[in-house]
């Protein structure tokens, strides 16, 4: 078979999905393995299985992200693809595990026509890459590229109370290669992209050329707690009313300043948290992006502003904590031509575009040529265990990753 008429075995892709899915599945069909919990772990332990059945050398790094390789990889920079498997606790079944088992896929399809490509070949996954339990997110693929030392990551709590390093030792996952043991010749990731522009405009394949800056804050607001029946409204020092007052403004500026702005507050506890009690403390979090460094700069800024101003209205204190600090990123040109040539090549309609989400390729972006694949997501929806994409959307993603890569792996 000419090597253009390579496919992969969708049955087996999409059995795959399945069964990871199966790890720490919840209701509705996704799954929920938040970062180095047991379920985390239990999905690692799943996929180093495939990737040792394959055959390839594993390497696992102090940070947790594994490595798969075919041989040569020392002697030769590999081509490289990957992902991720943690999910967020509301995850869908594809959002990262679909990018790593595609990988894997693309690997297996080739070892079974007896193909080598001229470059070695590495399949990867990488560690917390949703920042739901530790944060900032992708701070695996950023202490591979040197964005995060070790043990500043080593260091980062979880909302439940581990230090990262402890939970790493603990699922047995903290590994002897040092962050950053190899570049890679070129990175690609495939990936569902979990918003609605695919499905809307019943485009089969995404070519993705840049990715939003990204600014994540922990507010926390400290007030006074009082009866909520005896105290009159112009003596009260309200954090709960600060905090909603916060998510009004971040939802009405997405709306001024348009464009690809948006805002999210996201997680909001209130202390002590009781229908008659004015709450003393409010804990949020804020999630502004923007395709445009400067606009997201404005947006950060009006957010402060914001904040200092309601509080000396309220007689409150607002503490804010940077939780990630991402600036857009521009993927290589010459291999976002690639995909899109690539796709056209295997018959697939194509579009460039920009991604709203993080991945584990900005990081990539910063050590070697990189750029991405996305898929529909029907609906636009993630982040939710409804999240779907059609098996033959999914199936025509890992072809466009197996010719994507073999045609990386040709060059010099
Ligand atoms: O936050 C993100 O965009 C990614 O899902 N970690
Ligand atoms: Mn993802
Ligand atoms: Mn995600």
């Amino acid at each position: 078979m000419a090597i253009g008429e390579l496919r992969i075995d969708g049955t087996r892709l999409l059995a795959r999905i399945a069964e990871l899915a199966a790890v720490g599945a919840i209701d509705g069909g996704g799954c929920a393995r938040l970062a180095l919990t047991d379920d985390d772990r239990r999905g690692r332990d799943l996929v180093v299985g495939w990737m040792r059945e394959l055959g390839l050398e594993l390497r696992i790094d102090a940070i947790g992200n594994v490595f798969a390789f075919t041989a040569g990889w020392q002697a030769t920079p590999p081509v490289m693809t990957g992902s991720h498997i943690d999910t967020v606790r509301t995850g869908g079944r594809y959002d990262g595990n679909y990018g790593v088992l595609a990988g894997l896929e693309v690997v297996r399809t080739l070892q079974a026509a007896g193909i080598a490509p001229p470059r070695p070949l590495c399949v990867a996954f990488f560690t917390n890459e949703e920042g739901s339990r530790f944060q900032p997110d992708m701070l695996g693929s950023l202490v591979h590229v040197g964005g995060l030392p070790l043990d500043e990551a080593y260091a980062a709590r979880a909302a439940d109370g581990p230090r990262l390093g402890d939970e790493l030792a603990r699922i047995g996952y903290r590994g002897a290669e040092a962050p950053g043991f190899v570049t890679p010749h070129a990175f690609v990731e495939l990936h569902i992209e979990q918003g609605p522009i695919l499905d809307a405009e019943g485009v089969t394949i995404g070519a993705v050329e840049d990715l939003l800056g990204i600014s994540w804050q922990e507010i926390t607001v400290s007030g006074h707690s009082n009866h909520s029946g005896t105290t009159p409204i112009r003596l009260r020092r309200d954090a709960g009313y600060v905090a909603a007052a916060t998510a009004s403004f971040l939802h009405g500026l997405a709306h001024e300043m348009g464009g690809a702005q948006v805002c999210t507050v996201g997680r909001m506890e209130l202390h002590p948290n009781y229908i008659n009690v004015i709450p003393a403390r409010a804990v949020f979090t804020a999630d502004l992006r923007n395709t445009d460094e400067a606009l997201l700069r404005e947006a950060e800024a009006r957010l402060a502003t914001f904040l200092d101003a309601i509080a000396a209205r309220t007689g409150t204190q607002v503490e804010r904590r940077r939780l990630a600090r991402f600036e857009p990123v521009v993927f290589d040109a010459d291999v976002a031509d690639l995909i899109e040539r690539t796709a056209r090549d295997l018959g697939r309609s194509v579009r460039r575009m920009t991604s709203g989400a993080g991945h584990d390729a900005q990081m990539m972006a910063r050590i070697c040529p990189t750029a991405m694949i996305f898929v529909p997501s029907v609906k636009g929806l993630s982040h939710n265990p409804a999240e779907h994409t059609e098996p033959a959307d999914l199936v025509a993603g890992a072809d466009v990753l197996l010719h994507t890569l073999l045609r990386l792996a040709a060059r010099n």
